[in-house]
């Protein structure tokens, strides 16, 4: 990490995790467990012109999004997963803990968001009003944006991170950040170059109680 010398931090609110602890020993290695954790969205093509359909593949998975934030401050990522076809929902996992998401996109109101207005392109979380809670906004393909304010979402901690690099990478990609939290738990983010469709969600940890200490690698 070249030049970072600081981070503007917000305090608002909840505990969060982009990555609790680090794995030590074994190289890491991943296993399928997308039906146990409760995540059941299968994405939907848009309705386009047959004549395109040697690159539906290609053409579907440009407009499909996930955005990965703690939008209820609860220490816990969650997960919003979008559908590119008209009439069709986009889905809301809340984090559960212990590799477990329920479903609760139309509870929350961010269900119902394709329709002749536009079907989803890319989605972000934000804190656009500072209230301490992540707002989402959602752009369409061929048709209109919509910002979605979460109401009742600060009702943790939350920690807001901005990375300013000095001389070059004045973003602060590649930062770690590493925070611990006053239950003794600690949680880290990496600051990236994009979360979605030519967009990027904010950095922000939740957590049930205040950090207490944070650091930059
Ligand atoms: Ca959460
Ligand atoms: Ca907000
Ligand atoms: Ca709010």
């Amino acid at each position: 990490m070249t030049g970072v010398v600081g981070a503007a931090l917000a305090l608002a609110c909840s505990g969060a995790a982009q990555g609790k602890g680090d794995g030590a020993g074994e190289d890491p290695a991943f296993s399928d467990v997308t039906l146990q954790a409760g995540i059941t969205h299968v994405h939907h093509k848009p309705d386009l012109d047959p004549k395109v359909g040697n690159i539906m593949n290609w053409l579907a998975s440009v407009g499909a999004a996930v955005a990965a934030a703690d939008y209820d401050g609860d220490g816990d990522i969650d997960l919003y997963v979008t559908d590119s076809r008209t009439g069709y929902p986009n889905y809301l996992y809340r984090n559960d803990g212990g590799f477990h998401f329920t479903e609760l996109a139309r509870q929350a109101g961010v269900a119902r968001v394709n329709d002749s207005h536009g079907t989803s392109m890319d989605a972000v979380f934000g804190d656009v009003d500072n209230d301490g809670d992540l707002d989402l906004l959602i752009t369409a393909n061929n048709g209109s944006a919509r910002l979605l304010r979460n109401d009742g979402g600060n009702r943790n901690h939350m920690l807001r991170v901005k990375t300013v690099g000095t001389t070059s990478n004045r973003d602060g990609i590649g930062t770690r950040v590493r925070v611990t939290m006053e239950n003794g738990k600690t949680q880290w983010a990496l600051v990236r170059t994009g979360s979605s469709y030519l967009s990027q969600s904010e950095l922000a940890l939740g957590a049930r109680g205040p950090p207490v200490q944070s650091s930059l690698q």
